[in-house]
C-alpha cells in the first residue's frame, strides 16, 4: 500500500494501490505507520508521491458500502499536518477527492502542470469527509472553493498554482521537493491555520444556483456549500467534525448509493469480462447517410481522429451533409472546443462523396439512412461490394431487425447494430447491437469504438426497440393509456418532472417528432396483438400534422419558434377521443401517474433482462440513465426497481393485470427473484452472453 524509503534526513513514501491509489483502509493504516516511522527516524521533511499514473483518485469508493474501519483519513491526515516532520505533497496525475485532502494537509505541494486536482465527491453523492471543506477556503479563499467542491470538477496543476492551491510547478515534483529550502519549509503555514478570507453572500449564492441548474435534484452540492460557510465561522476542528458527520450521513443515504451504483456500472461497461476477440484496427470508417444522425456520426469519428468518408445519394445530398459537418466543426470551434487546427485537421480527414468505391479502404462501414429495411438491405449491398472482406459493418438502425438486415449479406458475422443517441456526438451512450450471428471480432470493434469516441457501450440482444426504444414505447404506451382515462399530457409531464427527469413524456415527443414513433406503430400494425388496448391519441396527432417542435405544435404550442405553451385544443381532442372510446376519464393524481409510469417501464426492462436482450440489470441504468433522461440520482431504472423491492412491484404489477392482463402481466423475472430471494441488480450480474434461446423463443 506504501512505498517507503529514506536518504539522509528525508523519507519518501510512495502510494501504491493500482490501477489508481484509491485510499482504504489498509493505505490509512500504512500512512499513519509512516508518519510515527518519520518522527522516530526524525527526518527532516517527507516526500509523499504517488506510484504509476498518478498521486490518488480519492477514498476506496467500494469500502462505502461499510461501516467506516479506523484509522479515519481525517484523522491520519491531522496527523500529518501537526507532525514535527514536514510532509510534501508531489503530484502528478490524479489527485482527487481523499487524493487532494491529502495534499491540502500536507506543509507544501509541488504539482506537474498537468496533473488533475479536485474534488469529485458531489459527483458520489457526498462531500469530502477528510478536511476538504475546511482545509481549502482556508487554503484558496471561499470564492475559489465554492467554484471547486460544489461543481465537482478537477483542475490542470498550472491552473492550481494560479489559486496557490499548489505552491509551485514542475515535471519532476519529487525532485523539486528535494530542493525545497528548509527554513521556506519551516515557514510554511499549515493549510488548517489559515484563515478563510472573505466571504460574499452573492458568492454563495452564484455556487447555489449553479449548483440546482448543474445537478438538479442532488443535495450534495447544496450540503457541500453550507460546509464551506461553516469554514468561515468555525474553527478547524469543529468544522471537520460537522463534515465528517454530514460525509458518513450523506455516504449512507439512497442518493450516494444510486451515485456509486452508476460509478461503477459505468466503470464495468467499458471492460467487459466476455468479449476476448481482437478487434479491427479501424483508421477509416464509411458513414453512409449525412442526415443528423450520419452528420452526428461523422463528426464523432473525425473527433476521434478517424478518416471519415461519407456517402450521399447525390451531388446536392453530399454538399448539404458537408455543410451540416462543416458547422458543427465551426461552432465547436467557437466554443472553445476544439482549436482552429484540430477544426482543419478533422475537415482535412473527411471526404464526402456519391461513389462508394471512395469506402474501399475502410476498415468499418456504418449505415445512418431512412429506417427502411429495404433502403438498409440496398444500402449493405453496395457496401459488401467496395469495403475489405474483414471489415465490419454497423446499422444505426433504432428499431429494425438486424438479423434480418444481416440475412441479405453474404456475410452475415459481420454485422453489428451501432444504436447511437442524438445529438451523436454528445450523447454518451451506444447500444451495441449482437445479431444471432454476429462475430465476436465485430463486437469487440464495437466495444474498441466506443472506447476511442469516449461512449459508454452496452450489448444489447436483438428485439424491437433494443433495450432503450423498447422500455420507451412501453412507458409512452402507459402514459397513453393515463391521458385516455382522464389526464393531460402537461400534467403527466409535470409526474415525470417531479420524479426527476429532465422533461416529461409528452414535451420529449414534441422534441423528437411524432411522427417517427407513429411510422414505428404503423410498422407493428402487423405483429400487434389484437386483444392489445390500443390508444389513437397520438395518431390523430399526426394525421392532423401537430408533429411537435419542427411545426410549431404537438402536445404543445411553440408560438414563432420558442416557449412552451399548454394548448386547450388538445385537452379538447383528448376528451373527443375518450368519448369515442367509450371511456369514462376520471381525475389521476401525479403520484398514481409516477407509480403507473415506472412499474410499466420496470415491467418492461424486466422481461429485457429475463430474454437475456440485456446482459445485466446495471446495463439496464445506463441505458436509461445515459440515453432516456432517467435521474441520475436514482441510479437508473433498474437501481431504483430495487429501492421499491422486489415483492412491493411483484403485488401491485398483479393488481394493474386484474385491470388490463395483456398489458400488465407480471415479468416471470420476478417470480423467481422472490423465490430466491435475490435483489434484480444482483440477478445474473456476471451473466457470460445474452440468452438467445429465450430471446427466440419470445420474438417466435
Ligand atoms: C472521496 O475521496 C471521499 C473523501 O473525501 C473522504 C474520505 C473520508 N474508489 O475510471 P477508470 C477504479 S470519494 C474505488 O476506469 P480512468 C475503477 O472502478 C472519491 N475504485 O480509469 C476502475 O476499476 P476496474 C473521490 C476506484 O483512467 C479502476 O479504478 N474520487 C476509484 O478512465 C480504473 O478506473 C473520485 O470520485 C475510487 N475512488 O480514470 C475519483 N476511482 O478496473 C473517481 C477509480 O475494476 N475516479 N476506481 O473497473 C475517477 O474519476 C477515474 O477513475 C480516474 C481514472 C480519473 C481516477
Amino acid at each position: 500500500m506504501l512505498l517507503r524509503s529514506k536518504k539522509g534526513r528525508y523519507g519518501y513514501v510512495q502510494l501504491h494501490n493500482p490501477p489508481v491509489n484509491a485510499i482504504g483502509r489498509e493505505m490509512r493504516a500504512a500512512l499513519l505507520d509512516a508518519v510515527e516511522w518519520a518522527e522516530s527516524e526524525n527526518l527532516e521533511r517527507v516526500i509523499l508521491s504517488g506510484e504509476g499514473h498518478g498521486f490518488a483518485a480519492g477514498a476506496d469508493a467500494s469500502e462505502f458500502d461499510y461501516a467506516p474501519e479506523p484509522p479515519h483519513l481525517p484523522d491520519v491526515l491531522t496527523r500529518i499536518e501537526k507532525s514535527a516532520v514536514h510532509w510534501i505533497a508531489a503530484i502528478h496525475g490524479v489527485a482527487l477527492g481523499g487524493g487532494a485532502e491529502i495534499a491540502l494537509a500536507c506543509r507544501y505541494r509541488v504539482a506537474r502542470p498537468d496533473a488533475q486536482i479536485g474534488f469529485p465527491e458531489v459527483i458520489l453523492g457526498v462531500v469530502p469527509g477528510a478536511g476538504g471543506t475546511q482545509r481549502l477556503p482556508r487554503l484558496v479563499g471561499v470564492k475559489a472553493a465554492l467554484s471547486l467542491i460544489p461543481t465537482g470538477k478537477s483542475m490542470r496543476g498550472s491552473d492550481a498554482l494560479n489559486i496557490r492551491l499548489v505552491d509551485a510547478l514542475s515535471e519532476d515534483p519529487v525532485s523539486y521537493a528535494e530542493m525545497i529550502n528548509s527554513e521556506w519549509l519551516d515557514m510554511a503555514v499549515p493549510s488548517g491555520e489559515l484563515n478563510t478570507g472573505e466571504a460574499r453572500e452573492e458568492d454563495f449564492e452564484e455556487a447555489r444556483k449553479f449548483a440546482s441548474r448543474k445537478m438538479p435534484g442532488q443535495s450534495a452540492p447544496a450540503v457541500a456549500i453550507d460546509l464551506l460557510a461553516l469554514a468561515s465561522t468555525t474553527d478547524l476542528e469543529e468544522g471537520m467534525l460537522e463534515e465528517r458527520r454530514t460525509f458518513l450521513h450523506l455516504r449512507e443515504g439512497t442518493e450516494a448509493k444510486a451515485l456509486r451504483h452508476l460509478f461503477f456500472a459505468e466503470r464495468g461497461a467499458k471492460k467487459p469480462k466476455t468479449i476476448t476477440a481482437k478487434p479491427m484496427d479501424v483508421a477509416t470508417v464509411a458513414v453512409v447517410g449525412g442526415g443528423t444522425m450520419g452528420a452526428g456520426i461523422a463528426y464523432a469519428m473525425l473527433n476521434a481522429g478517424l478518416h471519415v468518408v461519407l456517402l450521399e445519394t447525390d451531388p446536392d445530398a453530399v454538399e448539404r451533409a458537408s455543410s451540416s459537418i462543416g458547422n458543427l466543426l465551426a461552432s465547436s470551434q467557437k466554443r472553445g472546443l476544439i482549436s482552429d487546427q484540430e477544426r482543419q485537421g478533422m475537415w482535412s480527414r473527411l471526404s464526402a462523396t456519391t461513389d462508394y468505391a471512395a469506402a474501399s479502404k475502410a476498415e468499418l462501414a456504418i449505415e445512418a439512412v431512412f429506417e427502411s429495411m429495404d433502403v438498409k438491405r440496398e444500402v449493405f449491398k453496395k457496401l459488401e461490394a467496395v469495403v475489405p472482406r474483414d471489415a465490419v459493418l454497423a446499422t444505426n438502425t433504432s428499431y429494425l431487425d438486424v438479423n434480418e438486415i444481416a440475412a441479405g449479406l453474404d456475410d452475415p458475422t459481420r454485422l453489428i447494430g451501432l444504436h447511437f443517441f442524438a445529438p451523436a456526438y454528445i450523447m454518451k451512450l451506444l447500444e451495441i447491437v449482437r445479431g444471432d450471428r454476429t462475430s465476436d471480432t465485430a463486437l469487440a470493434t464495437g466495444y474498441a469504438l466506443a472506447k476511442s469516441l469516449r461512449k459508454i457501450p452496452v450489448v444489447s440482444g436483438v428485439c424491437d426497440g433494443f433495450i432503450g426504444n423498447r422500455i420507451l414505447a412501453r412507458y409512452r404506451e402507459a402514459a397513453d393509456t393515463i391521458l385516455m382515462d382522464g389526464s393531460n399530457p402537461w400534467e403527466i409531464d409535470e409526474a415525470m418532472e417531479d420524479f426527476g427527469y429532465a422533461m416529461g413524456p409528452y414535451a420529449a415527443q414534441d422534441l423528437s417528432g411524432l411522427d417517427i414513433a407513429h411510422a414505428n406503430r404503423r410498422r407493428q400494425d402487423l405483429t400487434r396483438n389484437p386483444l392489445r388496448r390500443y390508444i389513437p391519441i397520438a395518431d390523430r396527432m399526426v394525421n392532423e400534422g401537430r408533429l411537435g417542435r419542427k411545426t410549431s405544435v404537438g402536445w404543445y404550442r411553440y408560438p414563432g419558434g420558442n416557449g412552451k405553451v399548454i394548448d386547450p385544443l388538445v385537452e379538447d381532442l383528448v376528451r373527443e377521443e375518450a368519448r369515442f372510446a367509450g371511456v369514462a376519464r376520471c381525475e389521476i393524481a401525479g403520484e398514481e401517474v409516477q407509480r403507473r409510469l415506472l412499474l410499466a417501464m420496470i415491467n418492461e426492462a424486466a422481461n429485457i433482462l429475463w430474454e437475456g436482450i440485456a446482459e445485466k440489470a446495471s446495463d439496464i441504468d445506463l441505458v436509461t440513465v445515459h440515453g432516456y433522461g432517467f435521474p441520475r440520482n436514482r441510479g437508473g431504472l433498474m437501481h431504483y426497481a430495487d429501492t421499491l423491492g422486489v415483492r412491493k412491484i411483484l403485488e401491485e404489477l398483479s393488481t394493474l393485470a386484474a385491470e388490463d392482463k395483456i398489458a400488465w402481466e407480471p415479468s416471470p423475472l420476478f417470480s423467481e427473484l422472490a423465490t430466491t430471494n435475490t435483489s434484480i441488480v444482483d440477478w445474473r450480474s456476471e451473466m457470460p452472453a445474452a440468452n438467445s434461446t429465450l430471446m427466440r423463443s419470445r420474438r417466435g
